[in-house]
């Protein structure tokens, strides 16, 4: 029996047992939180983002580049652990595995802790760090598909995991603040001073790392994370994923009930926003499972903090609420794996069975017993129900030794129709391609 799937037909098993009893859940949370080692002090120490790297921002001498080497040297490495920059440990790829006809490649192996990507234009690939306070550029200026130059476009900024390109200008998304870089492409050696377009997001550190995209109706999309590992806060903007105008202003609840998304994307036809969710921890190994969403109107309540996975009505907040009440997940995904980043593919080099499918990359589990996720999976779709949850790219974790060289953060597809992946563990962006002599 394929590991995925038995891990599935366990946790159904689990879910059918918790969630199958009207009061059952806070038993089933008693007995699988006293299986879990860490506790919630240590969790949300883990959980936490590293403090601003620079006391004061450093925008204007953001300007250093420096040539990209086909191997990360371990003495630069080294360097950059020691200088605090997300302590990246180089890309090893021997270990992957992907379906028969795909590649995965090394893109850029010298960006320390490549979080979200942006695709700018041609050629050029913007990368966020959570753990760094720089925003990079990545330019494959020959058209071979590798990175020639890494740019630092910008530097000493707090914890700038959100990123976004529009009309040749880069959003970058701190805790707290949204800044613009105008006319980015022209000046990647010497990048402008930011405008500062809002100084008012919410400043909790908890789940406060930002995710940004432009959605098609031209707002930016902006989730606010519950401020916590599960609570319930009066501020209606906790635990929603938001919108405001490209100019920083009228910021507003898009969707509510939502813990922590990292990742989003909108439907290639019906041009929805779906997402993917993190749950909540301290339920024990096996429960909730992170969710994929999709929300098809302004308005809708995912059910954080009273219900988890449409069905587990949680032990401490369900407040008198019902698992009926809210919008259920697409699909449930493998518990505490931390889906990050998502794309529907729309390319032309996959085979067909990939169309509009939604690839999604899964960081792993952080404070699972046994380690699981570490992996890009692929959902397929009919209609609007998920027909698959598929390994994609596996082989960044030994499940025999429970060790990890790699933690996929983000997917983003190149015009070509191959796909990228970010590793914020291994410091580097990876290619995937496909050959085209075989259906995959
Ligand atoms: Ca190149
Ligand atoms: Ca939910």
């Amino acid at each position: 029996m394929h590991p995925t799937k038995s891990r599935h037909d366990r946790f159904s098993r689990t879910l059918a047992l918790c969630a199958g009893l009207a009061v059952s859940t806070a038993g089933c949370a008693k007995k699988d939180r006293d299986a879990v080692g860490p506790t919630p002090a240590e969790g949300a120490a883990a959980e936490a983002p590293a403090p601003p790297v620079a006391s004061a921002p450093d925008l204007a001498s953001a300007t250093a580049e420096r040539p990209l080497r086909p191997e990360a040297p371990s003495q630069l490495i080294a360097t950059r652990n020691a200088s605090g920059d997300g302590g990246s440990k180089g890309a090893k790829l021997d270990g992957l595995k992907l379906p028969a006809g795909f590649s995965i490649a090394v893109y850029a192996a010298d960006v320390p802790n490549a979080r979200s990507l942006a695709a700018g234009k041609k050629g050029t690939t913007f990368v966020s760090t959570r753990k760094g306070d720089k925003v990079y550029a990545l330019v494959d200026s020959n058209g071979d598909y590798k990175a020639d130059r890494v740019h630092v476009v910008a530097s000493g900024l707090d914890t700038p995991n959100g990123i976004a390109y529009k009309d040749g200008s880069l959003f970058i998304a701190e805790i707290s603040r949204l800044l613009r870089l105008d006319n980015i492409d022209a000046h990647l050696d010497e990048p402008p001073k930011p405008v500062v377009l809002s100084d008012s997001l919410p400043d909790e550190k908890h789940h406060g790392w930002r995710y940004i995209r432009f959605g098609p109706d031209g707002w930016l999309y902006i989730p606010i994370g519950a401020p916590c590992n599960i609570c319930e806060r009066e501020e209606p903007i906790f635990s929603s994923i938001a919108r405001m105008k490209a100019d920083g202003t009228g910021l507003e609840v898009y969707a509510a009930g939502v813990r922590n998304s990292v990742g989003f994307d909108w439907h290639p036809e019906t041009r929805e926003l779906w997402f993917t969710e993190n749950g909540r921890d301290e339920l024990g190994d096996d429960l909730p499972p992170d969710e994929l969403n999709r929300a098809s109107k302004p308005g809708q309540h995912f059910g954080f903090p009273h219900c988890h996975a449409g069905v587990i009505v949680d032990p401490e907040y369900a407040k008198g609420r019902a698992c009926t009440e809210f919008e259920p997940p697409v699909r449930n995904l493998d518990p505490h794996v931390a889906a990050l980043g998502m794309r529907f593919y729309t390319g032309k080099m996959f085979p067909e069975r990939y169309k509009n499918a939604a690839f999604i990359a899964e960081h792993g589990s952080w404070n699972r017993s046994k380690k699981l996720g570490y992996r890009v999976m692929v959902v397929r779709l009919d209609g609007n129900a998920a027909a698959s949850y598929e390994p994609f790219v596996t082989g960044f974790l030994d499940e025999t030794k429970d060790e990890v060289t790699g933690r996929p953060v983000d997917v983003e597809q190149l015009e070509d129709g191959s796909l990228l992946l970010s590793d914020d563990y291994a410091g580097a962006v990876y290619r995937i391609s496909h050959s085209g002599s075989s259906d995959g």
